[in-house]
């Protein structure tokens, strides 16, 4: 009985939404994207989805809708699992299902199907709670209504509307419910806010010099980001913050000559800055403020940057933390001795240089294909896992078992050895875990915590620069016909289909000394990214148009290759 009203609602609620014509979306690297005005019914049905998530795992989902660093025309919806991390891999196939059914009753029956085979409580027999934000774009706000009545045709499921927030706010959030732990923006704030002056009262007196300037400028990309930023800020001590391409009315439009994926992708300045920006230290965030990368303006009479990207924060992270673990470790008698397992995950996307550099500090580098949900499963089997993509998204994991140690090694240091430099390693170690986000990249607090340790370091953004100098790379995008007829493997280094293109790549590349290119299908963008990495920038361009012509005279319009 109580089924048969659930039918009915979801029909009589699905025909409201009717899905695009001719369209086929999937759950790509980072959820559905597409034009904001095809979405409505594709955020509809994933309400539907967060709701079943949430019944299925008795736990509170969350559902972000933005389109992070793409178009502000555009927009997309990702779910966010209990943990706070991406939804499960295993969900996708029905995700692309749901997203793709042709009307209300094929999406009806395709429900009752799976909910049967995942043996959810339907019907009412349990309440479901879903946490729902959205960034600034203006199509938000509507589809942030279709996605509460999708959530509503369930029954006894509630949408908690957070407003307008950044991607990572609301993964920390949902993570923090399901753990018992305050879980609101202020919340968040304060929790950001006191780890970072934990660490900045840890920094060593001899390092408060006038080296490292407590001046930070940061372009908020025009979305999200900086309008929390400014609200964070003010509970900062020791770090002077000004905010442009804020996002507030007139400032310019969001993502557009502006944020981390164009600084990293173009690398030039963004606009807002310039000439009298020349040799500070700068940042910059993306739409949704879950990437970040730092940059200098290189000189008074042009655009160029030295861009200080995902790889270069990893690697002073990967550098503080050994350091830490070092210094904490050093003086433990054998038999005590835990070995912590400490690892870093990069993508094909790194650059060579920063993956030889985390070698030589003799660090376990590991690659997985590209996409958050993939580095973050993979950083998860360390205690302490480093992941960032060269893009700057990325984060510190910290395994439960090793908070725990810390926590107790921490305790015995304080009655032992109070003040020690081997507890103050255990106390920069534990507000490092507070600090930076363990659900997902969060560019707030990644930048709280590379400021924290310039600081420690004596540093300035030159000094970090030069832990060691990328190769030059060119990263390309090219349209095609069909974008999934290419398949790749070994972490998409190689091209296994279509037939003879990874040899028409090798040919290019052995043309160049130190070179390294690959393609793969975009999980975001209806294109196929190119990457090539060479000893010269003019190798690194030429290589890249190469590649490009070769993946076009495969797979392009008018190919005969498919
Ligand atoms: P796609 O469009 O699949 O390349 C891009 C980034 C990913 C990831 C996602 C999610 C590059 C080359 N790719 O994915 O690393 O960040 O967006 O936003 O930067
Ligand atoms: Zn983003």
């Amino acid at each position: 009985m109580e089924e048969e009203k659930q039918r009915s609602i979801l029909l009589e609620s699905a025909s409201r939404f009717p899905p695009p014509q001719g369209v086929k979306l999937s759950y790509g690297t980072s959820g559905f994207r597409a034009d904001a005005s095809i979405l409505a019914s594709t955020v509809f049905r994933v309400g539907i989805l967060a709701a079943l998530r949430s019944l299925k795992t008795r736990s509170v989902i969350g559902l972000m809708i933005t389109a992070s660093h793409n178009r502000v025309s555009d927009n997309g919806i990702k779910i966010a699992d209990p943990h706070g991390g991406m939804m499960t891999q295993e969900w996708e196939p029905f995700a692309d299902a749901i997203a793709n059914a042709s009307d209300a009753e094929d999406l009806v029956q395709l429900i009752s199907q799976f909910v049967k085979k995942e043996n959810i409580p339907f019907g009412g027999v349990q309440s479901a709670e879903i946490l729902l934000a959205r960034d600034t774009r203006p199509s938000g706000e509507a589809l942030l209504e279709a996605a509460k009545q999708g959530i509503s045709a369930i029954i006894g499921a509630i949408a908690v509307n957070m407003g307008i927030l950044t991607t990572p706010q609301l993964h920390w959030m949902v993570r923090c419910r399901n753990k018992g732990m305050k879980a609101s923006e202020c919340d968040y704030y304060t929790q950001l806010s006191s780890s970072f002056g934990c660490l900045m009262d840890l920094v060593p007196t001899e390092m408060m010099s006038d080296a490292v300037d407590v001046k930070l400028t940061v372009d908020g990309a025009n979305g999200v980001g900086g309008e929390k930023l400014e609200e964070l800020k003010k509970q900062l001590k020791g770090l002077v913050i000004e905010v442009k391409n804020s996002g507030k009315e007139g400032e310019g439009i969001l993502n557009e000559g502006v944020g981390a994926d164009f600084v990293q992708k173009e690398k030039v300045v963004p606009c807002g800055f310039g000439s009298n920006d020349d040799g500070i230290r700068c940042a910059s965030l993306d739409g949704d403020a879950d990437r970040l990368v730092y940059f200098r303006v290189l000189s008074r009479n042009s655009s160029s940057i030295d861009l200080v990207d995902g790889d270069k924060i990893l690697s002073l992270f990967a550098l503080f933390i050994k350091e830490q673990l070092f210094i904490l470790c050093k003086e433990e008698k054998e038999e005590n001795a835990y070995l912590v397992k400490l690892g870093v995950v990069q993508t094909a996307y790194a650059n060579g240089a920063s993956t030889d550099y985390l070698k030589q500090l003799g660090l376990e580098v590991v690659l997985t294909p590209t996409g958050v949900k993939y580095l973050h499963e993979k950083a998860a089997e360390y205690d302490i896992g480093i992941y960032f993509e060269a893009n700057g998204h990325g984060t510190i994991l910290f395994s439960e078992h090793f908070c725990c140690w810390l926590e107790g090694r921490n305790n015995d240091l304080a009655s032992t050895d109070e003040g020690s430099e081997c507890q103050k390693a255990a106390l920069r170690l534990l507000a490092v875990s507070k600090l930076i986000n363990q659900a997902v990249g969060d560019a707030l607090s990644g930048l709280l915590l590379v400021e924290a340790i310039l600081q420690y370091m004596g540093w300035s953004i030159q000094r970090w620069s030069e832990l060691y100098k990328d190769l030059p790379s060119r990263q390309l995008k090219v349209k095609v016909a069909d974008r999934t007829a290419v398949i790749t493997a070994n972490e998409e280094t190689v091209v296994v289909k279509p037939l003879g293109l990874q040899e028409a790549i090798n040919t290019e590349i052995a043309k160049y000394p130190q070179a390294r290119s690959f393609i793969r299908p975009s999980g975001t963008e209806d294109v196929i990214r190119v990457y090539a990495e060479a000893s010269t920038q003019e190798a690194a361009d030429s290589l890249a148009q190469s590649v490009a012509r070769h993946v076009d005279h495969f797979l392009g319009f008018g190919s005969s290759h498919k």
